[in-house]
């Protein structure tokens, strides 16, 4: 039997889209994340970690990083380590690369297909590394020849695709018979089938990484396969709509969107995307009431969707005498959509109203 930890599209090193104390606790929190995962692994036991493209960024790796990273692989020298290069840490001779980190428990494919071979588990591993930041061409994959070893792949591409990332078939990586294929660069976890799967980033790295994130672990034993995803990640990403209604006060709707976004996890850690909508009075600002409760979050963004509850008769009928009652006038005459036309009424009669003091 063997065991293995898949884990790609760590990103190390990238800056956050976030104010900058708040970015640095991201960034050291993908070094930490990763080496819960390590620790993982040495509690299994596993015999591979599979790093399928992605472990940093090269634009934002310095040599510092390399050396902390080369650190990181001295420091869980029991692990075997299997890396393939992705387009965000492509290998560039002329530049540092992962190559940097020259340990014996850490194995790096180069810019061509091969495999590494641990005799004593009975177990080849192929991969391929990246040499440039776009790949409009999959790559040709030979047909396994040891077939009772363990055949492991890793890749770091796009599936079925017309992609600049290197798009690879499925039906065709199905058919080359490998007991397993470790699949990176897409960051949110995705399978093909329990030999054929995308990990996804252990950490979500945006607001589009919505889900669970972690890594996957797998054991294969002759012919049969176990695979689990497990969610690791100290932080998730959330979208959630939030409805209101025009009955509901400042006070009501501060603490109703608190409450629906406490529900899902703690405001505090997490990221949300929040979608507010229904119906609000005249006088409720949404801008202003997102605005005073945003410091609770560690990072939230909304977009405001709400719209103005009024009766435009009845608007019209107290306000014939001014500048209200002629603008509800001049629009409803106007050679518009309605669709328009209650945007522009609604906006106006806004704009209007909070000019009346
Ligand atoms: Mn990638």
């Amino acid at each position: 039997m063997i065991k293995f930890i898949q884990v790609s599209d760590i990103h190390l090193g990238r800056y956050f889209n976030l104010p900058m104390n708040k970015s640095n606790i991201r960034r050291e929190e993908l070094w930490k994340t990763l080496e819960d995962i390590f620790d993982v692994g040495i509690e299994k036991k596993v015999d591979f970690v599979l790093l399928p493209g992605d472990l940093y960024e090269r634009e934002n790796f310095r040599l510092s990083d390399f050396e902390r990273l080369k650190s990181l692989f001295m420091k869980y020298s029991d692990l075997d380590f299997i890396i393939a290069s992705g387009n965000h840490d492509f290998q560039n001779p002329e530049k540092l690369d992962i190559n940097y980190v020259d340990l014996p428990n850490v194995h790096i494919f180069k810019n061509e297909y091969s495999y590494f071979e641990f005799y004593e588990k009975k177990a080849r591993i192929y991969g391929y590394s990246w040499s440039s930041e776009i790949m409009r061409n999959g790559i040709d994959i030979s047909p396994i020849t040891e077939l009772d070893y363990n055949n492991i792949l890793l890749l770091h591409c796009d599936i079925n695709s017309s992609s600049e990332y290197m798009p690879m078939n499925i039906d065709y990586l199905k058919s080359l018979g490998f007991d397993y294929i470790a699949l990176g660069h897409i960051h949110k976890p995705i399978s093909y089938s329990n030999r054929i799967n995308y990990s996804g980033s252990p950490e979500p790295l945006d607001y589009g990484d919505t889900g669970g994130h972690g890594y996957i672990y797998c054991e294969i034993n002759n012919d049969e396969i176990y695979t689990e995803f497990n969610d690791i990640a100290r932080r998730h990403y959330h979208k959630l709509e939030i409805e209101i209604n025009e009955n509901m006060s400042f006070d009501n709707i501060v603490s109703h969107i608190l409450l629906k976004c406490n529900e899902i996890a703690n405001i505090d850690n997490d990221f949300f995307n929040l979608s507010i909508t229904g119906n609000r009075g005249f006088k409720i600002d949404i801008d202003y009431i997102v605005s005073i409760i945003s410091d609770d979050f560690f990072d939230m963004k909304y977009t405001d969707k709400t719209k103005i509850e009024y009766d435009i008769e009845e608007l019209y009928n107290e306000n014939t005498d001014n500048i209200i009652g002629d603008f509800i006038d001049y629009m409803r005459d106007a050679d518009i959509s309605d669709d328009f036309r209650d945007g522009i009424i609604s906006n106006g009669l806004e704009a209007l109203m909070d000019g009346r003091t």
